[in-house]
């Protein structure tokens, strides 16, 4: 499967892709502030291409259980600095993680490559700003919105009800003139989910193919490993790269994580194992 990106280039996904994460937030859950200036966060974004990243996504929002949203303005002056540095100095894909429709088109205009959007595209405006981007999209799963979605998690089967729903925003995207050829999918791991249904996913998640779909898993430190193993965000790499192997072998095509060069290294393992080694 194949993107295709702005500027006559193309995103190959015939292997697993590995995004890192760019935040540019003061209260992100796990760079905890370290990343706020320009100059910081195109260092982290140029280590991370030299780890083998292929995408980095630029978030100014943070959506982590508990998180409050931030205003337009704030978004804007967060994301566009950075989008407009990185896209001067490299060649990279670059993603924005928002779902706000001005945020869209502005950080399109600045040189971002694709939109990852949480609220996939529900968010008033945001169809039809990414419509008129005419960029992927990835749309995730979520139930709630960050600030409560982990206090009452409600399914019928959590598999099936994010399938369903992955199936009405596709139709709404391809509706409001978005190519289903530039849609990507993602369950959401730990957006109004418990930890039970969030491994019910990730065991589960080569059900996603059926929608022949290109899939984002983004699992990176996040609680599910946490809470499973009783570990700080600063002790999760061992169960991220876990989280991050099954989903390659189950058919992710994009892994969204922080730690880039191990992630690298583990789907290479599982690579080898599904497909054999090369000569
Ligand atoms: C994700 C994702 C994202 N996650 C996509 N975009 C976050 N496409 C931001 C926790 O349980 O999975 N897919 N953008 C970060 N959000 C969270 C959610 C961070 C839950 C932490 C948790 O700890």
């Amino acid at each position: 499967m194949q993107l295709t990106l702005p500027r006559q280039r193309v995103l190959d996904l015939t292997r697993p892709q590995v995004m890192g994460i760019l935040n540019v937030t003061p209260d992100s859950f796990s760079d905890g502030g370290h990343f706020v200036t320009v100059a910081a966060a195109l260092q982290q974004a140029e280590q991370m291409l030299a780890d083998g990243a292929t995408i980095l996504d630029v978030g100014g929002e943070s959506t982590r259980p508990g998180s409050e949203p931030v205003s337009l303005d704030e978004e804007l002056a967060r994301v566009l600095p950075v989008i407009e540095a990185l896209r001067r100095q490299h060649d990279c894909i670059i993603s924005v993680d928002t779902s706000k429709a001005k945020v869209m088109s502005a950080a399109v205009q600045a040189g971002a490559d694709m939109i990852n959007d949480v609220y996939a595209l529900r968010a008033p405006g945001a169809m039809e700003a990414a419509a008129a981007c005419g960029v992927p999209v990835c749309l995730m799963h979520m139930q709630g919105e960050p600030r409560t979605m982990q206090q009452q998690p409600e399914y019928q089967d959590v598999v099936e009800d994010v399938l369903q729903f992955f199936l009405e925003r596709m139709q709404a995207c391809t509706q409001a003139g978005i190519l289903s050829e530039q849609i990507l999918l993602d369950p959401g791991f730990g957006f109004g989910k418990t930890l039970a249904q969030n491994y019910q996913l990730l065991q589960q998640f080569d059900r996603f193919k059926q929608l022949q779909r290109p899939l984002l898993a983004g699992m990176s430190r996040k609680s599910m490993i946490g809470q499973l193993l009783d570990v700080p965000v600063s002790e999760r790499l061992a169960g991220s790269l876990a989280c991050a192997t099954i989903s390659a072998m189950k058919g992710a095509a994009i892994i969204r994580v922080h730690d880039v060069k191990a992630t690298v290294e583990a789907i290479k393992v599982a690579q080898a194992t599904l497909y054999g080694v090369k000569q």
